[in-house]
């Protein structure tokens, strides 16, 4: 156990500002007191850190394009157990630790949903001490930094490293690797008559490791998230290709091979949910891919592991298909490296992947054109094309279908597709919650499902709880240990014992008071931020996550466009409203214009009724710019109600429903992803359902049946927040009126807007009534915080440890 000492910590603290920047504590900015600590800690953690790195048991590598840390030093004070000594130590010293927290850069290394997953999973590995490592790739500008100019969003380059670095991470030049891209494939027998491969005139790319450290709760691990960036090779790997040499010969190419390196690992592409099959993805992919796997190779040389025992050693897991090269950068340097037989190969690397999908989305499904795959990567082209004449021999072998042949092959039509790919070549594969977990099985991946049942099975997706209650909601987590001592912590089904107050009223009015809280900061945000003045007193009603048709932003602020009109038509009584604030956080894909168009809906829908005299401030819109991890951890604690209305069957999981449930908010939802899970925790009397279920949806979609216009001439309420869109009600709205209303009633309303609108307004009707008691209220809060323990990613970690890397495929074979 690492342990601190206040005195010893101080001096400490000076001296490493003394040796960093010869200057004192008084001249230091708040990032200069921020890199210091930094490092203090990292002094403090260094032997673990070493220790850790040593093989255990077996290592996992988890390999993700994106990981969304967010800000790390609450959470690391937090887990080391240092916050208290180290708030105070720095207090004597006249420094502020909450001010040093917020001058911590915000590496956004991802998108969203599966890049945040991909960091709470590292936090639960290091948590329940396994050997768990990342790897990733080192974007210097993450996910852009948006803005909003006349209601509509901008995107600003996000410069995380602004200062040139980031204080968490340290650099490893001596583990520099080398990828090659491009060139030609030589295969000549020796004397002996071995088959030798030969890559020439390729491109060489140096792929520079940045470690981070990620630290374990009380305990002493520390496993680390290696993200690599691109670089031209400046270091001596042996027989290079000349290319670089060559390249260096006029100062222009010198530059341009400088910028073919740099631009590998220059951004983090916005898109969560469009494929759009550009090269430099491509190159992405295979960098960080080829990296890892060369990194794992070297390390099991330096502990003596054979290629055979690899199995019993590793595991790598496959967070969606972004790392799918995996599987062949593993074939080849078992078969081009190693000298190993091509089913010997086969056999280890089958032995030793696995594979998340995160969408069942068809537009998100990564499928590369071979011709890119041959140009830019010849032998993982050649290793792929062989994986797939073998599949789809055994396919015709078992007698199958010419039809289930075609769709089940990993090459067709000149595409790879790279989910095949995955499925062919893992031994596990899991969808992200039941019901995602299930139609993968019955619907999309069907053909595959049917051939190897034994593949499939179910991890519904978790939280830190460390994050995104101890961390984020002090107030709560330490509500919830005086109630229950602190067992939950280290295990969280020990939540449950909160239901042994649900009918305490001093406790429930203590939970009161603390979400109260939480409120009252986010409005001192909002108005400091985006100058709305903002009732703690009204229900915080909260829907936050990346702009999507599927996740029906559009229903909500359609909702409340008809209540807007219902307060209208009735200027004149007094209307029973309970007064509610509608938050909404979300950033859109910079080419998806129908997400952009929404957000300018939401904006001057808010313009028009934040400043409307007869609204009385009964209903308020607020549009927090920039939304992200950060402010995640200021929106979250302050939520009444859990907004989680995508249209069913299209949220694989969702995880800030989880998080909202953990702090207390109460679900609005459709029975879509873990919303599933969620409502059998709590059951539908301690949530607010509606909406078309997963067969109504399945069975739309293939047997037709749905008229949105059949609805709005129907329907009066609906046409008229519908006409809304185009007849110069909203002020500011132009075209993106248009676009809207085409989507809803020239195109038929995809999403299903339309149709779950009534439901939607009726559960929130039963919301405005059910807080008016107060106390009901807060016990079907606390009823949710007890029954939250579940949705830990400790739990989802010790799945994935038991059911699948610690496993292995051993029963399956
Ligand atoms: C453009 C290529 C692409 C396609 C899909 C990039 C990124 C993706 C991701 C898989 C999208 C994503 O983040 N999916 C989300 O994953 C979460 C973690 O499992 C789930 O909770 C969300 O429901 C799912 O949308």
């Amino acid at each position: 156990m690492i342990t601190i000492n206040k005195k010893r910590f101080k001096e400490h603290f000076r001296r490493k500002m003394n040796n960093l920047y010869a200057q004192t504590l008084e001249e230091a900015s708040n990032e200069e007191l921020f890199n210091v600590l930094c490092y203090v800690i990292k002094d403090m953690i260094s032997k673990d850190w070493e220790g850790s790195r040593i093989y255990q048991e077996k290592a996992v590598f988890y390999f993700s394009i994106e990981f969304l840390l967010g800000r790390q030093l609450k959470s690391n004070l937090s887990n080391l157990g240092f916050e208290d000594t180290i708030r105070q130590g720095l207090n004597e010293l006249g420094i502020d630790l909450d001010e040093i927290v917020e001058s911590e850069p915000e590496p956004a290394l991802g998108n969203g949903g599966l890049g945040r997953l991909a960091a709470c999973f590292l936090d639960s590995m290091a948590s329940v001490g396994i050997s768990g490592h990342g790897y990733g790739i080192r974007y210097k500008y993450g996910l852009f930094e948006q803005k909003f100019v006349n209601n509509s969003q901008v995107e600003v380059p996000e410069n995380w490293l602004i200062n040139s670095s980031y204080s968490w991470e340290t650099v490893r030049p001596n583990r520099a690797l080398l990828i090659k891209y491009e060139g030609k494939i030589n295969m000549e027998e020796d004397n002996e008559g071995n088959l030798k491969v030969t890559h020439k005139d390729y491109i060489p790319v140096m792929a520079m490791p940045y470690d981070i450290p990620i630290i374990g709760y009380g305990n002493e691990c520390i496993n680390t998230l290696r993200i690599w960036k691109g670089e031209i090779p400046t270091r001596d790997f042996g027989k290079i290709s000349l290319y670089a040499k060559n390249q260096a010969a006029s100062y222009e190419d010198a530059l341009k091979y400088k910028y073919y390196a740099e631009e590998i690992s220059q951004t983090l592409y916005p898109n969560d949910s469009n494929y759009a099959g550009q090269l430099l993805r491509l190159k992405q992919e295979y960098f960080f891919v080829s990296a890892g796997i060369q990194d794992i190779f070297r390390k099991c040389r330096r502990y003596k592991i054979t290629p055979q025992d690899l199995p019993n050693k590793i595991a790598i897991h496959i967070n969606d298909t972004h790392p799918a090269l995996c599987i062949p950068e593993m074939m080849r340097i078992l078969l081009d490296e190693e000298g190993l037989s091509w089913d010997e190969s086969w056999d280890i690397t089958n032995k030793v992947m696995s594979y998340t999908n995160h969408t069942i989305l068809c537009e998100a499904m990564e499928r590369w054109s071979e011709d890119i795959i041959k140009k830019l990567l010849p032998r993982i082209y050649m290793i792929i094309e062989e994986i797939n004449r073998r599949y789809v021999n055994d396919l015709r072998k078992k007698g199958h279908s010419e039809d289930k042949v075609k769709r089940m092959a990993i090459m067709y039509d000149g595409e790879i597709r790279m989910a095949n790919l995955c499925i062919v070549s893992s031994y596990s594969i899991n969808g992200v919650a039941g019901l995602h977990t299930r139609l993968l099985k019955e619907e999309v991946l069907n053909d595959f499902y049917e051939e190897e049942p034994y593949k499939f099975n179910n991890k519904t997706n978790g939280i830190s709880h460390r994050r995104w209650l101890i961390s984020s909601n002090p107030e709560l987590a330490n509500l919830i240990t005086e109630l229950i001592g602190n067992k939950w912590i280290k295990d969280t089904s020990h939540l449950k014992e909160l239901e042994k107050f649900v009918d305490n009223e001093n406790v429930l009015n203590r939970l009161e008071e603390i979400k109260f809280n939480n409120k009252l900061k986010l409005a001192n945000y909002i108005k400091e931020n985006n100058n709305i003045t903002i009732d703690p007193n009204s229900i915080f009603d909260v829907q936050v996550k990346r702009l999507h048709a599927y996740k029906r932003q559009l229903m909500n602020i359609l909702h409340v466009l008809c209540l807007y009109h219902e307060i209208l038509d009735n200027v004149d009584i007094e209307l029973d409203i309970q007064p509610r604030t509608f938050i909404f956080g979300a950033k859109a894909a910079p080419g998806y214009y129908l997400a952009k168009c929404i957000i300018k809906l939401i904006n001057c829908v808010s313009n028009l009724v934040n400043n409307d005299p007869r609204v009385k401030d009964k209903i308020k819109v607020v549009f927090i710019e920039n939304y992200g991890v950060s402010l995640a951890e200021k929106i979250i604690p302050a939520a009444n109600v859990s907004e989680q209305i995508s249209t069913t069957t299209k949220e694989a999981s969702g995880t800030s429903n989880m998080k909202f449930m953990i702090n207390g908010a109460l679900t609005l939802a459709t029975l879509d992803g873990a919303n599933v899970e969620i409502y059998q925790q709590v059951g539908k009397e301690n949530m607010f359902l509606f909406g078309l279920s997963a067969k109504q949806v399945l069975d739309y979609n293939k047997y037709g049946g749905y008229s949105s216009k059949d609805l709005y001439h129907s329907n009066k309420l609906l046409r008229r927040v519908v006409d809304d869109l185009v007849d110069g009600f909203i002020p500011g709205l132009g075209k993106e009126g248009r676009e809207i209303y085409d989507a809803l009633i020239t195109y038929n309303d995809e999403y299903f807007v339309l149709r779950d609108l009534d439901e939607y307004a009726e559960s929130q009707q039963r919301i405005s009534n059910l807080y008016k008691d107060k106390m009901k209220w807060n016990k079907i809060s606390l009823i949710n915080i007890a029954n939250s323990g579940i949705f830990s990613s400790d739990r989802t970690i010790n799945e994935y440890i038991e059911d699948i890397w610690f496993k292995g495929c051993d029963e399956n074979v």
